[in-house]
């Protein structure tokens, strides 16, 4: 063969090959490890000099307390500096000659719905918007709500607000009525982004409707919203009754293009707040967590680029909603720091069927595809024919986030999707902890191991704690928790200091609790076992309930599974299993002993569910979690106590298994 040719051909059959971006051998992994965490001013200063900055950050700029009895919890890096995050996404590439890239493909609920921004385009709309946005009054520091489907207009806003230092607060078009108002008046914005409604796959949803009734809610509250902004979606118009208000409510089409297109970006100081993200707890009413500015920047750049070894141009692809922390750090803000091209995906990934996430990769010819287990777990169950049939031969890294990946979805990812070719980075973070805390690093020289998510990244100090709050050093168990502070890290609850420090610093005094429960082991390698709050203590052996889950669904007839424990009179707690079959038609007293027995292999005779409960679904919230509290009051019959559901996806969920229960 021509020496060409074979090079053409080594380049499309594409093995992963290190960039300069990628960090290329163990050494260089533990070398810069350790000056992280020896030296995490002077390191982090170090990649705080790849952005820009109006003013540089002063000599000793980390501090941090993490010791509840030692006055009050707070952390701040970059202090004395000053930028501004929209500049660094957008000018920044700009200036730098890529003006002309594409910045988002978005593609529409319909495959054929398609719409390329470049950079300068983006910042263009940014910029108008901007400018809207401060002849409304809005100041720095301001709440904006924005409850928009994926269309570009959502990134742009988030940044529009970035721009002049407005906090955006980002509200999953999906939530009700109840819980948007909720948000809303916590942060009292006065002004809200919406879109007349969105189309999920055959389904619309009517999203000012909702809006209109979230701010009559919020006017009876005693909060008064002054401007809805409405982004015109033409496939999903207006509903019939659903008005304009003249005095409150104004299209974007017709108001945003004829601001102008230069705006000023605000110089902040890095410890401005950025972004509020409501998310629930395990109690009570869901948090604002609160992003600041200079340090999120920095770990969301740094950790984008190294861990899905990004450089400009890259076309990356994150399933994700920015509805949720994936969806602000590794869809918006990460990706655009490194000048990456941006999918955003407007649909469902099952439709119009289950090929279009290997259409879609085939299409844009993704480099980096990031999504959830629970996708892949639903979509491995059609077979590998539907995915081979389209061409992957760009992807070279492929991502996994929000919940422990099993066995057998990993290898599926790996073999079937990345043809063996692309490393599964499986990231382990939280909407709290801002940015990548415990992943592989895409390089030939890391080890991967399926199901574990690996290594720290820098800067990142993971231990382990036993129930009494002692460290467990080597090999071993515990409660996963953080040592030292990191730069994307929440620096607060809007308005709730007291319950970001109760929640997170006072039950282990020194540490941020992650409430996540973790092994590692002989190689240093840490494995999430799911949840502490989701632990099962059967007859004194501790099971990880993402232990039982993960051995159901490794038989080939469980599409999908969710452990609980249950109060049991002998036993202490016993193990209550939900499983989703392929074949439904399976279920029954012969499929039940068939898992049973599978259990019983894989682990052992300590971990076999005393019940298998039937699921023709699971209660999952919008972002893809199993809600394993509902199922919990569902397995103890207590449903009368269910407690917040309003981030379920689809609450009838949880009346059908009710009605399942004991069949
Ligand atoms: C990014 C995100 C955080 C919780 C976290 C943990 C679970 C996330 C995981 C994972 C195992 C991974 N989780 N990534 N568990 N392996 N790679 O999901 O944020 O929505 O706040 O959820 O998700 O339990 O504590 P968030």
């Amino acid at each position: 063969m021509h020496r060409l040719q074979v090079l053409s051909k080594q380049l499309t059959s594409g093995a992963f090959t290190e960039r300069p971006s990628t960090i290329s051998s163990s050494a260089d992994y533990e070398r810069l490890y350790k000056r992280s965490i020896e030296d995490p001013n002077g390191f982090w200063a170090e990649m705080a000099k790849d952005f820009v900055w109006s003013k540089t950050w002063d000599k000793d700029h980390f501090k941090s307390n993490f010791d509840v009895n030692n006055g009050p919890i707070f952390t701040h890096w970059f202090k004395g500096g000053k930028t501004n995050i929209a500049f660094n996404c957008l000018d920044r590439w700009v200036a730098a000659g890529r003006g002309s890239q594409p910045c988002f493909l978005w593609e529409g609920n319909e495959p054929h719905q398609q719409r390329t921004m470049t950079y300068s385009d983006v910042l263009a709309e940014v910029c108008r918007l901007s400018n809207w946005l401060l002849s409304q009054g809005v100041k720095m520091g301001d709440t904006v709500s924005l409850y928009l489907p994926m269309v570009c207009e959502l990134p742009i806003a988030m940044l529009a607000c970035a721009r002049i230092g407005a906090v955006h607060s980002v509200i999953f078009a999906g939530f009700s009525a109840d819980s948007l108002a909720q948000r809303i008046m916590d942060c009292k914005s006065r002004v809200v982004i919406t879109s007349t409604g969105t189309m999920r796959g055959t389904k619309p949803v009517d999203l000012k409707g909702i809006v209109d009734k979230a701010l009559d809610l919020c006017n009876k509250g005693g909060h008064k919203v002054d401007r809805a902004l409405v982004v015109e979606d033409s496939s999903c118009p207006l509903q019939p009754g659903v008005g304009f208000q003249a005095s409150r409510d104004v299209w974007w089409h017709q108001h945003i293009p004829q601001q102008a297109a230069q705006c000023e970006p605000t110089w902040v100081d890095s410890e401005q707040p950025l972004f509020l993200l409501y998310t629930s707890g395990s109690t009570g009413n869901p948090k604002g967590v609160v992003h600041t500015t200079g340090g999120y920047m920095v770990g969301a750049g740094v950790s984008t680029k190294y861990v899905f070894d990004m450089q400009p141009g890259d076309v990356y692809w994150s399933t994700a909603d920015c509805g949720w922390i994936t969806g602000h750090t590794y869809l918006t803000y990460g990706p655009l720091l490194n000048g990456a091209v941006c999918v955003l995906f407007g649909s469902t990934p099952t439709y119009p069927d289950q090929t279009r996430c290997w259409q879609v990769i085939e299409k844009y010819k993704v480099r980096q595809f990031y999504t959830a287990p629970t996708l892949l777990r639903s979509l491995l169950q059609h077979g590998d024919d539907w995915v081979t049939k389209y061409d992957r031969s760009s992807l070279r890294v492929l991502g996994s986030v929000g919940e422990p990946i099993n066995e057998h979805a990993w290898h599926w990812f790996h073999e079937v999707v990345g043809e063996k070719r692309c490393p599964i980075v499986d990231t382990w973070w939280q909407t709290e902890t801002g940015t990548h805390m415990i992943t592989p690093l895409p390089g030939s020289w890391c080890k991967l191991k399926p199901g574990s998510a690996s290594l720290p990244f820098f800067g990142v100090q993971p231990v382990l704690l036993s129930p009494e709050g002692k460290e467990v050093t080597g090999h071993g168990e515990g409660i996963l928790a953080i040592k030292g502070a990191w730069p994307g890290m929440a620096r607060t609850l809007h308005n709730d200091h007291g319950r970001y420090e109760s929640t997170y610093f006072a039950p282990f005094s020194g540490y941020y609790f992650t409430g996540d429960g973790a092994r590692r082991d002989e190689d240093g390698y840490i494995w999430i076992t799911g949840r502490v709050d989701d632990v099962i203590n059967v007859s004194g052996h501790r099971i990880g309930t993402a232990e039982v889950e993960g051995a159901l669904a490794e038989h080939p007839l469980c599409a999908e599974a969710a452990v609980v424990g249950v109060d049991h009179p002998i036993k202490g707690q016993s193990i209550y299993a939900y499983v989703t079959l392929t074949d439904a038609q399976r279920q029954g007293k012969e499929m039940r002993q068939i898992l049973v027995d599978h259990v019983r292999k894989t682990i052992g005779p300590f971990a076999v569910p005393d019940v298998i409960h039937w699921a023709p679904s699971l209660p999952k919230t919008r972002s893809g979690k199993i809600m394993r509290r509902v199922l919990r009051k569902v397995a103890m019959g207590q449903e009368k106590e269910l407690g917040d559901v309003s981030t379920l996806a689809d609450p009838s969920v949880v009346d059908l298994l009710i009605s399942l229960r004991g069949e």
